[in-house]
This record gives structure tokens, C-alpha cells and sequence, in this order.
């Protein structure tokens, strides 16, 4: 898993036409003087959209959002449920993920160091689960912010961050890997 299944995801919702091009991190082509060019960073992903080139994976959903979302009731009119949305997907990038790189680097560090960076992330779902209570999405009608998010708690899940207590956020995930669109995206990839 990659931040550029995020937008793998945000894609797949959007079923927009696009010419994907997949690097081999492994193999080191997202250090490449072309890619390079396009991503000084040297990281996935990025999208390249009439030649403006958009990279980190929260800017583009929201960049998605905006020119493609807002059209296919995937993202809120402007105003306060896009600065909701707008939240959700920023705090899933800064602080969820944040918490789930260090889990991510604490894998080779031995067994404290992955249970105080899971910690870390139950912190996380702490403030993600009640926000989720008595609604089937983050703002209400399901948006890229629900997208953008539980391709993120997917990827906690599967370093075995363990959701279950997290009672509002199980249903959630349910119902957002139970859309076509992501169904589709996890049967390509192989993913649950
Ligand atoms: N904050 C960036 C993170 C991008 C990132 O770290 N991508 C990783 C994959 S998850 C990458 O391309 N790593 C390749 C490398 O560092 O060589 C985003 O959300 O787009």
C-alpha cells in the first residue's frame, strides 16, 4: 500500500478518464530525472491535469474534489461542509498518517516501539469514531473525504491496528468498501 492508493481510490469514485503510470518504487523510478521534474520530491503520487502538475495526496483529492467532485455529488458546494471536508482529509494526511508512518518505522524496531505507535493511532480513532456517531459519513452524504480517509484506516488495519472497539468506524469502513468503485479498486489490487 501507497498514499497513491488514496488516489487510486479518489479516482476509482470519480470514474474519470485518466492514463495512469505506475512507477516501481523498489526499482527507484520515482527518483528519475523525468519523474523528477514533474514530483521534485521523488514521491507517488501525482497527477498531471492540463500540464499543471498537483502532487501530495491530500491537495489532489481536494483538487479532485473541486474540478470533478463537487459535479458528481462526490464533494460539498463551497462553504461549510467543504471546510469539513477539507478537515477530514488534511487531518487524515497530517495526523492519521502521521501516526501510521511511525507505526510503519516502528515494524523494524521491535515490539514496544510498534505498541506505543499504535497507541498513537487509537488516539486517532478516538477522535475519528464519535464523529462518525449517528452518521453514515463524515459530512453527512458520502464524499472524498470518506474516500480520502478510510483508504488511510485501511492501511492502519492492515499493519494490524485492531478497529474493532471502534464500533462507529467498523460500520463505516463497511459501508464505504461496500461502494462499486472501492470494491472494484480492492478486487484489482488484491487488498480487503
Ligand atoms: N505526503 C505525501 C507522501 C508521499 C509518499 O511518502 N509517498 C511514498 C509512498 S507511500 C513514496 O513515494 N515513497 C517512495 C520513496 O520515498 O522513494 C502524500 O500524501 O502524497
Amino acid at each position: 500500500m501507497s498514499t497513491a492508493s488514496i488516489t487510486e481510490d479518489v479516482l476509482a469514485e470519480l470514474a474519470i478518464p485518466v492514463e495512469r503510470v505506475k512507477l516501481d518504487l523498489k526499482a527507484g523510478e520515482a527518483k528519475k530525472p523525468d519523474y523528477l521534474k514533474i514530483n521534485p520530491n521523488g514521491k507517488v503520487p501525482t497527477i498531471v491535469h492540463e500540464g499543471s502538475a498537483i502532487w501530495e495526496s491530500a491537495a489532489i483529492t481536494i483538487y479532485l474534489g473541486e474540478v470533478f467532485g463537487e459535479k458528481a455529488g462526490l464533494y460539498p458546494a463551497v462553504g461549510p461542509k467543504r471546510g469539513e471536508a477539507m478537515k477530514w482529509i488534511v487531518w487524515g494526511n497530517v495526523t492519521l498518517a502521521g501516526a501510521a508512518i511511525k507505526l510503519y518505522e516502528a515494524l523494524n524496531e521491535g515490539p514496544d516501539a510498534v505498541e506505543k505507535a499504535k497507541a498513537g493511532i487509537i488516539a486517532c480513532l478516538e477522535i475519528l469514531d464519535p464523529a462518525l456517531k449517528g452518521t453514515d459519513f463524515l459530512v453527512g452524504h458520502y464524499t472524498l473525504a470518506d474516500t480520502h480517509l478510510q483508504s488511510i484506516v485501511h492501511w492502519a488495519t492492515a499493519m494490524n491496528v485492531d478497529v474493532k472497539p471502534f464500533h462507529n468506524i467498523v460500520a463505516w469502513l463497511k459501508r464505504c468498501r461496500e461502494r462499486p468503485a472501492l470494491a472494484c479498486v480492492a478486487q484489482s489490487s488484491g487488498a480487503q
